[in-house]
């Protein structure tokens, strides 16, 4: 999680609504009880939401025997474990940017999205874990800065090019915060985010963006995820 902050500054709780960092919490511990169990290899992204779903597992390892991949369980000092040995996943559980009605989802907002969806492919079940600000009748309208594209760095002004051409829109390199430069991902890439003018079939045009040469992964995970749980504002887990 580097870099990432825990608490959204936008999550403030008001009239009574819960907070979005409780919302984010009710979803993972309902993902994890739900859909973990004792012996499985966990898969686990990155993000602000997974912090609770790791949380949750580290409770259970305690007193079970999970085994987990990724950098994050390190701080808890639980079995840390990759795909060399564990190709295979039981199940996967990450964040998303959005999540529309076909659980189609947008991620990469983090700045992570091709090793997420490595992860995610590898699993046999992939949960996803959000707070009620990230659900969405159709893309585009939660998530409004577009779709991130994880690009090797030579490449990105052709890409960008080639996606706007194709597709509409514009497709933006993102840069750090500090304006130094072009955020540099997890793979030593750069991040196109691509915002799109209209909806689209989703799934064709993941296919055809990573088609472009220069593209490493599209921040579209289509027909991945089996599940999601949103923690509402109510206190309530909405399950689609
Ligand atoms: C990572 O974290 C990204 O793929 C996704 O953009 C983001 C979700 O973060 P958060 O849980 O902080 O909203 O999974």
């Amino acid at each position: 999680l580097p870099g990432k902050k825990h608490v959204c500054s936008s999550s403030k709780r008001h009239h009574g609504t819960l907070m979005a960092e409780e919302a984010k919490k009710l979803a993972a511990y309902a993902a994890v009880d739900n859909h973990i169990q004792n012996n499985q290899v966990v898969g686990v992204g990155s993000g602000s939401t997974i912090v609770y779903a790791v949380d949750r597992l580290a409770e259970r390892v305690r007193q079970e025997k999970l085994n987990i991949a990724r950098q994050l369980i390190l701080q808890h000092g639980l079995p840390l474990s990759d795909l060399d040995r564990h190709p295979e996943l039981d199940v996967a559980i990450d964040g998303a940017d959005e999540v529309d009605a076909a659980l189609t989802l947008i991620k990469g907002g983090g700045g992570c999205l091709t090793q997420e969806k490595i992860v995610a492919g590898c699993a046999k079940h992939f949960i996803v874990i959000a707070d009620y600000r990230k659900d969405s009748k159709a893309l585009g309208q939660q998530w409004k800065k577009g779709v991130p594209v994880e690009v090797i760095p030579m490449a990105y002004v052709p890409v960008s090019r080639a996606i706007a051409r194709r597709f509409g829109g514009e497709a933006v390199l993102r840069m750090a915060v500090s304006k130094a430069g072009p955020v540099v991902t997890d793979n030593n890439n750069f991040i196109l985010d691509w915002k799109f003018e209209h909806a689209q079939n989703w799934k064709e045009v993941n296919t055809a963006i990573k088609m472009i040469p220069g593209v490493v992964e599209t921040g579209l995970f289509v027909g991945m995820a089996e599940r999601v749980y949103f923690g509402m504002e109510d206190g309530s887990v909405k399950t689609r």
